[in-house]
């Protein structure tokens, strides 16, 4: 089966009401690119309006707790970011790994629970500076998917996103050449474990300072299924660019 392209805008800690209005415009115009699929992942608080004014359109949460319900305050169950009408939850973002100590074995629980509550999940993996330039990156990410991707899933619901750290908000990117070697590399591994489906049917995004300007040569690298966009997805203006170039 051909994987379909796939353009995520992960909002992270922007975006008010009034930001509803971008989305609308976003999933509008996306609706000329029929051949990728499109998401929004906004803060827990736009989710249900953004559903609201946009029926049927992708939207997401940016992170779940690995328990269905419970006594932990401040946190957001899968669930929940269903029953508010998400399809779709991110887990593992770097922003979680190690500004709030997730672990791999953090990043797979949440995983299973986002899979369990029936959203499609798409699970971080990337590698810090020092790493990649000891030249470690390969083996630092396929540990992380060891660790943090779960035994049991529908490929087609599981998106793995390589995001490396150095590369996330600061202009900096890979080579085409690198993020082909990595994709490679994280497919071999996910086909070495899970077979063919994983081979087949599971998308591989980069993520990382992506916008209007690299998009196309980022998109058009080796084994990238798509994109999980951070800065430049808050606006259509810079966000559509990212979506035509899938
Ligand atoms: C990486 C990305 C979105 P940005 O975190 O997940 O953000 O595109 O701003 O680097």
């Amino acid at each position: 089966m051909a994987r379909r392209k796939y353009v995520v805008g992960n909002w992270k800690m922007n975006g008010v009401t009034a930001s509803i209005a971008d989305a609308q415009a976003i999933f509008a115009a996306a609706g000329d690119h029929a051949e990728v699929d499109v998401a929004i992942c906004p803060p827990f608080t736009l989710i249900g309006a953004m559903v609201a004014a946009v029926p049927g359109a992708a939207v997401g949460g940016q992170d779940c707790h690995s328990a269905v319900s419970g006594a932990f305050t401040g946190s957001v169950a899968a669930p929940m970011l269903a029953d508010a009408g998400a399809i779709l939850v991110i887990v593992g973002h770097s922003e979680r790994r190690e500004g709030c100590g997730e672990s791999d074995a953090d990043v797979r629980a949440k995983a299973e629970a986002g899979l369990g509550a029936g959203l499609s999940v798409i699970l971080c993996v990337g590698e810090p500076r020092e790493v990649r330039e000891s030249g470690r990156a390969i083996d630092y990410v396929l540990a992380q998917i060891a660790g943090s991707v779960p035994d049991d899933f529908d490929a087609t619901r599981l998106a793995i996103a390589y995001e490396p750290i150095w590369a996330i908000g600061t202009g900096l990117v890979p080579t085409v050449d690198d993020v082909a070697a990595m994709h490679g590399a994280i497919r071999g591994a996910l086909a070495a474990r899970f077979g063919g489906a994983a081979e087949d049917d599971m998308r591989l995004l980069y993520g990382g300072s992506v916008n209007g300007d690299n998009a196309c040569e980022l998109l058009g690298a080796g084994d990238v299924d798509g994109a999980l966009v951070g800065g430049a997805s808050l606006t259509a203006a810079k966000f559509l660019p990212i979506v035509a170039a899938a």
